[in-house]
């Protein structure tokens, strides 16, 4: 895009899918400057058009052909769920329509190798929509590291574990062959890379607790980093507790001259040989949010910010395709680990 005057011009994307997330996605937009969202796509015909009228988006399409034969826009933001992602990014990549898609970037690496090389073909903008690590407390944790605080990590935990019941708003979770790690696994993973580096190895666990789902429901994974660091990732949809965490990240590092010590509700404690602090690290409730999920809620806006600044500077997206090929391998990864019970070696 061109700069033209003192502010870059207005970009104009399309979203496709009316679910549950999008609606985030949506109220995310609209609290942004520089973006608009002109149009909205969706094969449930009622769905699109309430939330056309909520976001008051007059431009509707059950086709995604039919969008981009009509639409000039900058970019598609694909929010429906895996199975559809790489017919929506190959139709954008074909039109040369930058796009972002939501995790996991597709049901299978052959798909999100194929997804990559598209929008690389095309040569526009790729990101995939991985926004845990733009959680305030994340962001925290990640600056404490940068600014030596603890001197070299060596050692890190990443734990979400909750009895949340995530199957009522998102009811296909509990229907599919791979449930907590592709869903919720994968954002720990993306953490752990973005935290402690690139994965040179990785050993699996995975149980099913809950009976009624098909998927598995607990996963625990131990991961070792090309620098040699250790982290262990462990999450849970089965877990019982007085006061939930979710959907709270807890992270634990250890480093060779501190530690850092992420816990429930929002407290960052920075412990090392001169001193010891806690930093509350609690997201913004904005004002279209609510508790519990406001934490996502933020990164949503957060990472929303960072792909407008990435369009109208020319940047890569930190969470762009090739990046998120590494942390999908983990997750396809670990399904082979869990299942064959060996480690698995990463390349
Ligand atoms: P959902 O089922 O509520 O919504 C998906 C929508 O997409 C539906 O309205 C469906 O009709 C529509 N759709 C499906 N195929 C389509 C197609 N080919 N063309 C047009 N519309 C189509 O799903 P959801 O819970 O909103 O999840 C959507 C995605 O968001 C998933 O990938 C999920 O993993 C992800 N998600 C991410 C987070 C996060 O924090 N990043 C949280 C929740 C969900
Ligand atoms: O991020 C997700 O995809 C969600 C949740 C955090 C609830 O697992 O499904």
């Amino acid at each position: 895009m061109t700069n033209t005057g003192s502010s870059p011009k207005i970009l104009h994307g399309a979203v496709v899918g009316c679910g549950f997330f999008a609606l985030n996605q949506l109220e995310a937009w609209r609290a942004l400057d520089g973006v608009e969202i002109v149009a909205l796509c969706d094969t449930n015909e009622t769905r699109l058009a309430e939330t056309g009228a909520r976001f008051g988006i007059t431009r509707l399409y059950t086709d995604i052909e039919a969008l981009l034969d009509d639409e000039a826009i900058d970019f598609l933001d694909i929010a429906t769920t895996p199975p559809s992602h790489r017919i929506l990014v190959e139709a954008a990549a074909r039109r040369g329509v930058a796009a972002i898609c939501q995790k996991p970037i597709a049901p299978s690496l052959a798909d999100a190798r194929a997804m990559v090389e598209a929008m690389a073909t095309s040569g526009r903008p790729f990101m995939i929509h991985e926004n845990f690590r733009w959680q305030t407390p994340v962001l925290a944790l990640k600056a404490q590291i940068a600014e030596g605080a603890v001197g070299l990590p060596f050692w890190c935990r990443i734990s979400f574990r909750s009895g949340y019941d995530v199957y009522a708003q998102q009811p296909y979770l509990a229907k599919g062959e791979r449930f907590i790690i592709e869903d919720l696994g994968i954002h720990l993973l993306d953490v752990a890379r973005f935290l402690m580096g690139d994965v040179a190895s990785l050993w699996a666990r995975t149980q099913r607790v809950n009976e009624t789902i098909k998927g598995e429901d607990v996963a625990t994974i131990m991961l070792g980093h090309v620098n040699g660091t250790t982290s262990v990732i462990d999450c849970s949809y089965a877990s019982t507790f007085e006061r939930d965490p979710f959907p709270q990240t807890l992270i634990e590092i250890d480093g060779t001259s501190g530690s850092l010590r992420l816990t429930q509700d929002y407290k960052l404690l920075v412990m090392n040989k001169s001193s010891d602090r806690t930093l509350d690290v609690t997201p913004l409730l904005l004002d279209w949010a609510q508790k519990p999920w406001f934490n996502i809620q933020e990164s949503v806006l957060n990472i929303q910010r960072h792909w407008v600044k990435c369009l109208q500077t020319e940047a890569e997206p930190f969470t762009n395709g090739r990046d998120n090929l590494k942390t999908f391998a983990l997750v396809e990864a670990a399904y082979e680990s869990a299942s064959a019970g060996r480690i698995i070696e990463v390349s």
